[in-house]
C-alpha cells in the first residue's frame, strides 16, 4: 500500500487554532490499522493538551480521541478486525497480555503507554508528516484525521448496526462518566451521589448513577444552563456553589446529613476535587477524580478526612477494558439502556472545528460531533 493524503485538524502549537490541512499518512505498518474517521466527539480533554497544560502535550499533533470509524485496510498479522469493520478506537488499549491486562484491577493497559505518550506508534515513528516533517499522534488515536493509523489493540470492533456519529461518544466521555460509577465506584441502589461538572463526563456520571439506582443525584455547576439536562436525565438537585457563601461541601453536608455516600469531580479543578472528597460521608464516603488538572497542579486535603474513613481514588476511561467491554456499552445503547442524543448539542463540520472549541469554552456545548 502507498502512502496517502488525509484532510486533518493539525495543532501546530499551544494556544493556536487547528489548522485544516491535507497532510501525508503512511500505511499502517505491522500489527497497525488504518480507519476511515466517520465522526469524532470533542472532549475538554483535546482542550486541554491544546492550551499547552498536559505535560506530556507536543506539536505539531493531530489531537481527537473521541471517534467511531471504518476499518480501510489492516498491516501484517492484523487478525482480529478486517476491512469494513466498524470501530472504536481506544486512548485505553487492550493488549491481554501485559501484567497491567492479566492483573484484573485495571484497564491501565500498559503495552504501548510510553511510545503513545510521546506521540508515536509502537515502533517509535509516526504515520503522520507534511512537507517530510513528521506531525504528532495524541492519545494514540488522532481522531481529527479524516483516515488515522491505530495500533490493533487500540480497536474496540462493534455492532455495524451502530450510528457512528453517536455511539463515537462511547470512545470516551459517556463511557467514561458511566464506567466511573458502575465500574469504579461501583455505586449501589440507595446510594446518595454528587457529581461536581456537568460536561459530556458529569452527566454521563449522573446516567450511570440513575441505572445504578442512586437514591438523590446531587448535580453541582457553576453554569445553570446545564441544569435542565442533568435533571432530564435524572437528578435529583442542583446545586449552584456561587449562591452560597461559604463552602460548597459544607452545603452538601447538610443537605445530606452528614455527607454522600459517593462523589464525582468531572472538571479537573483541584479545588473542586477537594470539595469532592470533604462532601462524602466520615467513614465510607468515597470520591473519584475524573477530570484532568494542569501541569504541576496538585490536590490537597487534611489527612484526617481519610483518617475519618473517606476515600479517595481516580478513574480513566471509566476503568472499562476496551476491546472486551466497550462492545457490550455499543449493545446497551442498541437495545436502549440510555440514550446519546442529548449530549449531542452541535454537529459541524471537520472545518469549522475550532468552533467546538469555542463553543466548550463558551458553556453553550456538551459535545459536538465534527464530521468528515
Ligand atoms: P466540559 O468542559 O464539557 O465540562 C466541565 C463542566 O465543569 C462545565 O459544565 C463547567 O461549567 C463545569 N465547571 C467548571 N468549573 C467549575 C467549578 N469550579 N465548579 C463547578 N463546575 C465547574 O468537560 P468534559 O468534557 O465533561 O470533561 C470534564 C473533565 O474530565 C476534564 O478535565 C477532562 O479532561 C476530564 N476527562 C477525564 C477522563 C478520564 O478518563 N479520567 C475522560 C474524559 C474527560
Ligand atoms: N497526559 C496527562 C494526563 C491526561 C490523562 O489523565 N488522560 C486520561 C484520559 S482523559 C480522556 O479524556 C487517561 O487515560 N489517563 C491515563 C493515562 O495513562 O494517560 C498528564 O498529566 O500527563
Ligand atoms: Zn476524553
Ligand atoms: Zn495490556
Amino acid at each position: 500500500m502507498q502512502p496517502i493524503k488525509t484532510r486533518a485538524a493539525v495543532a501546530w502549537g499551544p494556544g493556536q487554532p487547528l489548522s485544516i490541512e491535507e497532510v501525508d499518512l503512511m500505511p499502517p505498518q505491522a500489527g497497525e490499522v488504518l480507519v476511515r474517521i466517520i465522526a469524532t466527539g470533542v472532549c475538554h480533554t483535546d482542550a486541554y493538551t491544546l492550551s499547552g497544560d498536559d505535560p506530556e502535550g507536543i506539536f505539531p499533533v493531530i489531537l481527537g480521541h473521541e471517534g467511531g470509524g471504518i476499518v480501510e485496510a489492516v498491516g501484517e498479522g492484523v487478525t482480529s478486525v478486517a476491512v469494513g469493520d466498524h470501530v472504536i478506537p481506544l486512548y485505553t488499549p487492550e493488549c491481554g497480555k501485559c501484567k497491567f491486562c492479566l492483573s484484573g484491577k485495571t484497564n491501565l493497559c500498559q503495552a504501548i503507554r510510553a511510545t503513545q505518550g510521546q506521540g508515536l506508534m509502537p515502533d517509535g515513528t509516526s504515520r503522520f508528516s507534511k512537507d517530510g516533517k513528521p506531525i504528532y499522534h495524541y492519545m494514540g488515536t488522532s481522531t481529527f484525521s479524516e483516515y488515522t493509523v491505530l495500533p490493533e489493540i487500540s480497536l474496540a470492533k462493534i455492532n455495524k448496526t451502530a450510528p457512528l456519529e453517536k455511539v463515537c461518544l462511547l470512545g470516551c466521555g459517556v463511557t467514561t462518566g458511566m464506567g466511573a460509577v458502575m465500574n469504579t465506584a461501583k455505586v449501589q441502589p440507595g446510594d446518595t451521589v454528587a457529581v461536581f461538572g456537568l460536561g459530556g463526563i458529569g452527566l454521563s456520571a449522573i446516567i450511570g448513577a440513575v441505572m445504578a439506582k442512586a437514591s438523590r443525584i446531587i448535580a453541582i455547576d457553576i453554569n445553570e444552563s446545564k441544569f435542565a439536562i442533568a435533571k432530564q436525565l435524572g437528578a435529583t438537585d442542583v446545586v449552584n456553589p456561587k449562591d452560597y457563601d461559604k463552602p460548597i461541601q459544607e452545603v452538601i453536608v447538610e443537605m445530606t446529613d452528614g455527607g454522600v455516600d459517593f462523589s464525582f469531580e468531572c472538571i479537573g479543578n483541584v479545588q473542586v476535587m477537594r470539595s469532592a472528597l470533604e462532601c462524602c460521608h466520615k467513614g465510607w464516603g468515597e470520591s473519584v477524580i475524573i477530570g484532568v488538572a494542569g501541569a504541576g497542579q496538585e490536590i490537597s486535603t487534611r489527612p484526617f478526612q481519610l483518617v475519618t474513613g473517606r476515600v479517595w481514588r481516580g478513574t480513566a476511561f471509566g476503568g472499562v477494558k476496551g476491546r472486551s467491554e466497550l462492545p457490550d456499552y455499543v449493545e446497551r445503547y442498541l437495545a436502549g439502556e440510555f440514550e446519546l442524543d442529548t449530549f449531542i448539542t452541535h454537529t459541524l463540520p471537520l472545518e469549522r472545528i475550532n468552533e467546538a472549541f469555542d463553543l466548550m469554552h463558551e458553556g453553550k456545548s456538551i459535545r459536538t460531533v465534527i464530521h468528515f
